[in-house]
């Protein structure tokens, strides 16, 4: 009798950790990826922020087609789609009842158009859940600032989350510009975030009509999920899933969690497969690269957080050739990764195995059950799990999920592999959660020992994955200094690189780049890195270089460290003294007259006070002395992209220019510039 309530006591399932996720976060954190779609009259204007004046008329998608978006992202092997229902500007791409702003009075199908109803159905066909995107700013309306405002924003979330079915998440983006149309009034309004929108009330609402969604909201009240604090498309590599339910949260937060948080709030991370989320011609060519995509699915998913990829919309209502082309190249390598497991059919033996029981024994964790896992006793929080392939295996991927249903609790880990019968180390990390993956160089062993060094409390993994990615070839950076030098940087000091300077394809029967190279005036550099061992080489990268800055001379400062914005190197950066006040001049003597058409500005690219320009005048001059206001106005989201900004201007002759800066993301009176650079006739 005895033994036996003893065996039972030890084979007890152990208690949950800390928070926990809910039955939704769930479901929503092993969706794993998922797309946006950004889609408005931002569309038909080349803006990232339409200001809410913009004529309805204007949209008019020819082609539009929510089936070609599903069918993309179906075979992306997404699970979901967030479509921008209304965006900033106020434009709602269903017909509400609640505002004339809308496809309705668009010629889109003569305005019986209903784009969300569309998505929906088309989701359906394909298999994806719907979720939505609704602006709590909007620049259209002519209550919003007033408490009316709140009850027009809660008809429109009860239509969208009444007429479409089940909606899997809700999108409450936090950007609030403050200035807009208002219904005519043009004017600022600013709003405060922790009281004006009454979030409790709505959420209330929310729940009672879609009971299993998720909330992401960036304003104020904690949602059930946080933003990761950037759109660059990396959370923290140590990331907990937890953060305090009430209180202020931090850039730090946002982006590594909290590691004794009170509340379980999941890291997703947003990202889109072009610099901008509204779709711009000019960007065509730079949709990212498949590198760039696998770098973020390894930030993002491998770093236990969700991804939510966006595609940006064409007037024509479709996703670009390019955007598809390299999603779908994306899907295949991130399946070509995780194709075999070679843990799989191993030999597994634990360190501790919790009451020596079966329900937690080492094999559970490659079992391939979600549900199944290897737990060690209450008391043990440091155990190994030793995996044994029999016989030399090559490998360089190390896949690990806790079972997060019972919390997230391992706090460092490291991975060692058996070679030549010396234990080496492969990696070491910090936290694992839902599911953290971890790169190294191939390493050929017979054995791959996962030590956990410190966990909150006995640590519970559900699964583990040895694998040996294919070799994916990074494309080299570009950079032209001051003097025209130009310097092309491979990611991977073995390959090597071709490039051409003709606009050409470069291939391996280019030129081979030995070293710099001199240039002068408008250049085109295109370049490959490539791997002579596979005969594989990376994406194509481009820069066009403008007229040479080599005369060019920044006015009004002694500091020599100025001419960083110069230097064609995006990772320097130059910052106006600390005592000046806006508005903040920067002034350049291009040493001749030059014919000018438009400037670009690069931010500072650090994380701290990086002094991003927000609002701008552009002058020019022909002696320093009078000036002409020829541009002025807003780098729109520039705060969570900050790349480079570029502005067309009438044509005009001038040998100054001058870039004043207005205001900053920050609302301070910093102001710093990675590069300046000049768009020429
Ligand atoms: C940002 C917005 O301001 C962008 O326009 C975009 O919608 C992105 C997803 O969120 O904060």
């Amino acid at each position: 009798m005895c033994s036996i309530g003893f065996t039972y006591a030890q084979t007890k399932a152990p208690a949950p950790f800390g928070p926990v996720p809910n039955e939704n976060q769930m479901r929503w954190q092993e969706m794993e990826s998922y797309a946006f779609v950004h889609f408005s009259l931002n569309t038909y204007t080349d803006q990232s922020w339409g200001y809410g004046n913009e004529d309805v008329k204007l949209f008019n998608p020819k082609e539009s087609n929510c089936r070609q978006w599903a069918r993309i992202c179906k075979e992306a092997g997404m699970k979901g789609i967030i479509i921008t229902a209304k965006h900033h500007c106020g434009f709602c791409l269903w017909p509400s009842k609640y505002t004339e702003y809308s496809v309705k009075n668009s010629p889109w199908k003569n305005g019986k158009g209903d784009m969300v109803r569309e998505m929906a159905d088309a989701g359906k066909e394909y298999g994806l859940k719907l979720g939505i995107y609704l602006s709590p700013w909007d620049r259209n309306n002519p209550d919003y600032g007033k408490p009316e405002y709140i009850a027009y924003f809660r008809n429109q979330l009860t239509e969208l989350l009444t007429n479409y079915g089940p909606i899997f998440e809700v999108w409450f983006d936090g950007a609030n510009g403050g200035s807009g149309y208002y219904g005519g009034a043009n004017e600022t309004r600013t709003i405060d975030r922790t009281t004006y929108y009454d979030w409790s009330i709505t959420y209330k609402l929310i729940r009672k009509l879609q009971p299993n969604i998720v909330i992401w909201n960036d304003g104020s009240d904690r949602g059930d999920l946080r933003w990761v604090g950037t759109e660059a498309g990396l959370v923290g590599e140590t990331n907990w899933s937890l953060l305090n339910a009430t209180g202020e949260v931090e850039w730090n937060m946002l982006h590594y969690g909290l590691e004794n948080g009170n509340s379980w709030v999941p890291a997703e991370v947003n990202t889109s497969i072009r610099p901008e989320w509204f779709y711009h011609h000019s960007e065509d060519a730079k949709v990212k690269t498949l590198p760039q995509l696998m770098d973020t699915y390894y930030n993002s998913i491998g770093r236990n957080g969700t991804l939510l990829l966006n595609f940006p919309i064409m007037p024509n209502g479709l996703i670009h050739e390019n955007d598809e082309k390299v999603a779908l190249e994306f899907s295949k390598a991130v399946k070509e990764v995780f194709a075999v497991n070679l843990a799989a059919k191993s030999e597994v033996k634990a360190s501790n195995v919790r009451g020596n029981a079966k329900e937690f024994r080492a094999a559970n964790a490659i079992d391939d059950h979600k549900d199944t896992y290897w737990a060690t006793d209450d008391n043990v929080t440091k155990a190994s799990l030793i995996i044994n392939f029999g016989k030399p295996t090559i490998f360089n991927r190390f896949l690990v999920q806790e079972y997060i249903r019972l919390g997230q609790r391992v706090k460092a880990f490291t991975v060692e592999a058996l070679v030549d019968g010396n234990w080496k180390e492969v990696a070491k990390a910090k936290t694992i959660g839902y599911k953290r993956i971890l790169r190294f160089p191939c390493f050929k062993a017979t054995q791959v020992r996962f030590n956990i060094v410190d966990s909150k409390s006995c640590p519970l993994i559900s699964n583990i994955g040895i694998y040996n990615a294919p070799q994916i070839l990074t494309f080299p950076s570009i950079i032209r200094n001051q003097s025209g030098e130009i310097n092309i940087i491979p990611a991977d000091a073995e390959s090597v690189v071709y490039y051409t300077l003709d606009g050409s394809e470069p291939t391996s029967k280019s030129t081979k780049y030995t070293g710099p190279f001199q240039t002068e005036g408008k250049v085109q550099v295109r370049a490959i890195a490539y791997d002579p061992a596979s005969g594989k080489s990376s994406p194509v990268c481009w820069e066009k270089f403008d007229i040479s800055r080599k005369y060019w001379r920044i006015v009004g400062t002694d500091d020599e460290k100025a001419n960083t914005i110069l230097d064609g190197n995006p990772s320097t950066a130059w910052h106006q003294s600390k005592d000046k006040k806006m508005p903040i001049d920067l002034v350049i003597d291009l040493g001749n007259k030059q014919n000018l058409r438009g400037f670009r500005y690069l931010p500072d690219q650090g994380i701290w006070n990086p002094g991003i320009i927000t609002n701008y005048e552009f002058y020019v001059s022909e002696d320093n002395f009078e000036w002409k206001l020829v541009d002025q106005g807003e780098f729109s989201n520039i705060k969570n992209n900050p790349l480079w900004q570029i502005k067309n201007i009438s044509p005009v002759t001038a040998r100054y220019v001058k870039l004043r800066a207005l205001r900053n993301t920050q609302g301070t009176d910093e102001v710093g510039y990675a590069e300046l650079d000049l768009i020429t006739n």
